[in-house]
C-alpha cells in the first residue's frame, strides 16, 4: 500500500526535500538536545531497516518487498524534513476546511453549507512562527472529507490511512458531540496519536455560554488530559456511568468561519445603509495550542510516529519473506532434520543422542535465520529456548524408556525403539523450526537499533507535562505485546 498522504500532493505543492530548520548535525554539535538524538536514532533505525532489505539480491523478493520499503523510505524522508503532519477530521459541514483556512490565514480551501464540498483529502503547507525566536516551524496540513461523506469502507479506509500518517489529530465538532462522533473519537484513539478537540461555530453561542461548553467537553476527558482533572480528587472510577471519557488530549473552542454580521450604516445625509460583514477567524487558541505541543515535541512526536509505522511494514516484510523463502528453507531445514533423525536412530549412546541433537537444533535455528536473512534477537527468546527444551527432553524421555525396554534384547523391539526415537528427534526439530520462524517474524523489530526497540527508549525519555509521557504506558503496552495488535498490522497489510 503506497503512503496516502504522499499521493496527495500535487506537484507544485511537493515540499522540497531539504531541512527547513536547518539544524546541525549530530557530529557538528555534540550537545545536541535529547529530542534531536532520538530523532536521529530514529533515522538511523529506519536507514539501516531499508539496508538490510534492499541488500537481499532475490528479484523476486525485492518485487514483494516494494511497497513496504518504499513506505519506509518515506517516514525516513519525511522525519529528515522534519515536517509535523497534522490531520483534521470530523462529520460533514462541522468546519474543517474552514478551521484549516483560518490556521493558514488564508481562504485556500472550498468551504461551503452543503454537505460534502471536500471529497478528497489535501494537504498543505503551513509555515507557523515559533513562540520564542519566531523560528519557522514547518507543519503539513491534511483536510479530509467528513466521516459520514464517504460512502462504507471507502470512508473508513482513507480515514484510516491519513490517521496512519498523522503525527496530531484535529476532531472538528460544531455542537454537543454525537454518538456518531464519539465512536468515531474512540476507533481514531486505536491509531495511537494525539489528539485536538476543536468546537468550532462558537460565535452561535452567546460569549457568556463558552466557559460553560469548555469545562462541560473537558469534564469528557480522561484522567490526566486537562489540569482541571488532573487538580481535582475525583478519580476515572468515580465518574458516573452515564459520562463516558473521551479519548481527547485537549480542547480548544474556535470561530473559523464566523456568521456575517448584518452593519448598519448612518450617512451624514441621514441615508442608512445595510451591509454584511465577515468577522475575522477566531483561531488563535487553537494555533498556540498547536505551537506549544510542535515546539515542545514535535521531533519526538515525529519520530516516535514514523517508527510505529516502521514496526508494522517491517513486520508485513518479515512475514513476507518468510513466506517467499518457505520453500527453500524447509528444505534445507529438513535436511538438517533428516541428518539428526538418521544420527539418533543408529547412535546406542544416549549423552550422545542428546548432545548430538541439541547441536542440530542449534544448527537448523541459524541456518534458518540465514536463510531468511532475519536477525536473531532476544526477543521473547524464552519462546525459541521451550522449543528446543521440549525437543531435548522429549529426545530424553524416550531414549531412558527405550533403554528400560530394551533388556530382552529382541531385535524387531530394539528396531523399533531405535525408529521411534528417530521420530521423536524429527519432531522436536520440526517444532524448533516453527518456532524459529514465528520468532523471526516477530523478533525483528528487536535488534538493537530496531524500530521496537528505539520508540522503547524514545518513550522513556518523555518529560512529564508531554502527550508522549500521558500516553506513554499505553503505548508501551501496545510496543511489547505486538501479537495482540495483529488487528492493525493487517489494516496496515491491507
Ligand atoms: N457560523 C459559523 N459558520 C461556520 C464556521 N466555520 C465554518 N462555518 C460554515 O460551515 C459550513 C461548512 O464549512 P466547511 O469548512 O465547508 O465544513 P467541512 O467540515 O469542511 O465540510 P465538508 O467538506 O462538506 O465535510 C460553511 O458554510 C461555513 O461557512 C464558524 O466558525 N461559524
Ligand atoms: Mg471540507
Amino acid at each position: 500500500m503506497t503512503d496516502p498522504t504522499a499521493a496527495i500532493f500535487t506537484p507544485e505543492q511537493t515540499p522540497p526535500e531539504e531541512n527547513h530548520r536547518d539544524r546541525p548535525t549530530p557530529e557538528q554539535n555534540p550537545a545536541q538536545n535529547p529530542a534531536q538524538q532520538q530523532l536521529d536514532r530514529a533515522k538511523e533505525s529506519l536507514q539501516q531497516t531499508l539496508y538490510r532489505y534492499r541488500r537481499q539480491d532475490n528479484p523476486e523478493l525485492q518485487t514483494a518487498l516494494e511497497g513496504d520499503l518504499n513506505s519506509i523510505e518515506t517516514l525516513l524522508r519525511k522525519l529528515e524534513r522534519f515536517v509535523v503532519r497534522i490531520a483534521v477530521f470530523g462529520m460533514v459541514s462541522r468546519g474543517k476546511s474552514a478551521v484549516l483556512n483560518g490556521l493558514m490565514g488564508d481562504a485556500v480551501l472550498e468551504t461551503g453549507p452543503l454537505n460534502g464540498v471536500t471529497r478528497v483529502a489535501r494537504s498543505l503547507e503551513w509555515e507557523l512562527r515559533g513562540e520564542g525566536d519566531g523560528q519557522p516551524l514547518r507543519v503539513e496540513l491534511v483536510d479530509t472529507p467528513g466521516l459520514d461523506e464517504i460512502a462504507g469502507e471507502g470512508r473508513a479506509a482513507i480515514a484510516w490511512d491519513v490517521a496512519d500518517g498523522a503525527d496530531l489529530i484535529l476532531f472538528v465538532v460544531a455542537g454537543d458531540i454525537t454518538p456518531v462522533e464519539a465512536q468515531a473519537l474512540r476507533e481514531l484513539r486505536a491509531v495511537h496519536k494525539p489528539l485536538i478537540l476543536v468546537f468550532n461555530k462558537i460565535d452561535l453561542y452567546p460569549e457568556a455560554e463558552h466557559g460553560a461548553i469548555a469545562d462541560r467537553l473537558k469534564a469528557l476527558m480522561p484522567l490526566g488530559a486537562s489540569e482541571e482533572r488532573e487538580s481535582s480528587e475525583e478519580s476515572e472510577d468515580n465518574l458516573p456511568n452515564w459520562q463516558p471519557t473521551l479519548p481527547v488530549d485537549d480542547v480548544v473552542l474556535v470561530a473559523a468561519e464566523p456568521a456575517p454580521l448584518k452593519v448598519r450604516e448612518e450617512w451624514p445625509d441621514g441615508r442608512v445603509a445595510y451591509s454584511w460583514e465577515s468577522p475575522p477567524p477566531d483561531v488563535e487558541h487553537l494555533k498556540s495550542a498547536i505551537r506549544t505541543i510542535v515546539e515542545r515535541e514535535g521531533e519526538l512526536l515525529l519520530a516516535f510516529n514514523a517508527l510505529f509505522q516502521a514496526r508494522l511494514k517491517e513486520r508485513a516484510i518479515a512475514q513476507k519473506t518468510t513466506t517467499h523463502l518457505e520453500t527453500g528453507a524447509e528444505n534445507n531445514g529438513w535436511q538438517i532434520i533428516q541428518i539428526k533423525a538418521v544420527l539418533v536412530t543408529l547412535s546406542p549412546v544416549i549423552g550422545l543422542d542428546l548432545i548430538g541433537g541439541l547441536i542440530a537444533d542449534l544448527w537448523l535455528i541459524k541456518k534458518l535465520a540465514n536463510l531468511y536473512g532475519l536477525p536473531l534477537t532476544d526477543y521473547r527468546s524464552w519462546e525459541l529456548w521451550r522449543s528446543l527444551a521440549v525437543s531435548v527432553g522429549g529426545l530424553a524421555i524416550v531414549e531412558t524408556l527405550s533403554a528400560i525396554a530394551i533388556t530382552d534384547q529382541s531385535f524387531t523391539i530394539s528396531l523399533g525403539l531405535a525408529l521411534l526415537q528417530g521420530f521423536c528427534a524429527a519432531w522436536g526439530s520440526q517444532n524448533v523450526s516453527k518456532a524459529t520462524r514465528n520468532h523471526l517474524e516477530k523478533g525483528c523489530t528487536w535488534t538493537d537499533n530496531g524500530s521496537d526497540s528505539v520508540a522503547r527508549n524514545l518513550l522513556d525519555t518523555a518529560v512529564e507535562g508531554t502527550l508522549l509521557y500521558r500516553w506513554r504506558s499505553q503505548l508501551l503496552d501496545h510496543i511489547n505485546q505486538p501479537e495482540e495488535n495483529s488487528d492493525t498490522t493487517e489494516r496496515n497489510e491491507d
